[in-house]
């Protein structure tokens, strides 16, 4: 991805310094809320990192998970942060244990919800560092081309792979994102754990708002 400068990086720490809250879990589209300020979206396998990078990404603790209670884990979570920028963690896909029918209904409610909200600013797919872009992802990849949602490929967990891996799953990663006509260009790589890539991201997000008046 490509340097932030200092402004950047201070615009990204001034908004996620701001307070950070819990919304709503939404299970179904009626349900969904106005959208207020800038959206974005998390997507991701279950287990890929999207709590902790949530957590990560506003300094709270516990944050992204306090809305993982059983049943919420299908739904779509918003959170506020400060009042500026809404946060969507979406329902983690490729989980083994679901049925088809399962997999079946979340992905309609995803593909009209990616369809129907021109607020969306911008999607953030998380790739596991460890796995790069696997099939699942890139059926995620297909929904955000077809919905015409600019996403953004971010790595979690670097801290679990070697310095030298890491640059080869993300020039792979770039690779892949490439051939892709959402896809904006740049891949982040982060660990929610050690904190690493976060400035940066936050940086990143940060951008997408309007100028300040
Ligand atoms: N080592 C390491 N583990 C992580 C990192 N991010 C998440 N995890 C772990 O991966 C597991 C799944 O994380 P979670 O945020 O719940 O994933 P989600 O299902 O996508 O929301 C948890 O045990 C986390 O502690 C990271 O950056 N580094
Ligand atoms: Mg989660």
């Amino acid at each position: 991805v490509k340097a932030f400068d200092n402004d950047a990086i201070d615009a990204g720490r001034r908004l996620f310094g701001g307070p950070s809250r819990f919304l709503l879990g939404v299970a179904k589209l009626e349900q969904l809320p106005p959208v207020k300020g800038v959206e974005i979206a998390f997507a991701g396998r279950s287990n890929v990192g999207k709590s902790s990078l949530i957590n990560a990404l506003t300094g709270v603790n516990g944050l992204a998970r306090a809305s993982n209670t059983p049943g919420r884990t299908r739904e779509l979570n918003f959170f506020s942060v400060n009042e500026q920028l809404t946060l969507v963690d979406m329902p983690g896909y490729g989980y083994a244990k679901a049925s088809k029918a399962e997999v079946k209904r979340w992905q309609e409610v995803l593909r009209a919800y990616l369809r129907g909200r021109p607020g969306l600013t911008r999607a953030f797919v998380l790739i596991d560092a460890r796995h790069g872009v696997l099939k699942t992802d890139e059926e995620m990849l297909a929904l955000l081309d077809e919905a015409a949602v600019t996403f953004q490929l971010v790595l979690t967990k670097i801290d679990k792979i070697k310095p030298a891996d890491c640059a080869r799953v993300l020039a792979a990663s770039e690779a892949v994102a490439k051939a892709h006509p959402a896809a904006f260009p740049g891949v982040h790589a982060s660990s929610s754990e050690k904190g690493t890539g976060i400035a940066e991201l936050r940086a990143e997000i940060a951008g997408l708002l309007p100028p300040q008046a």
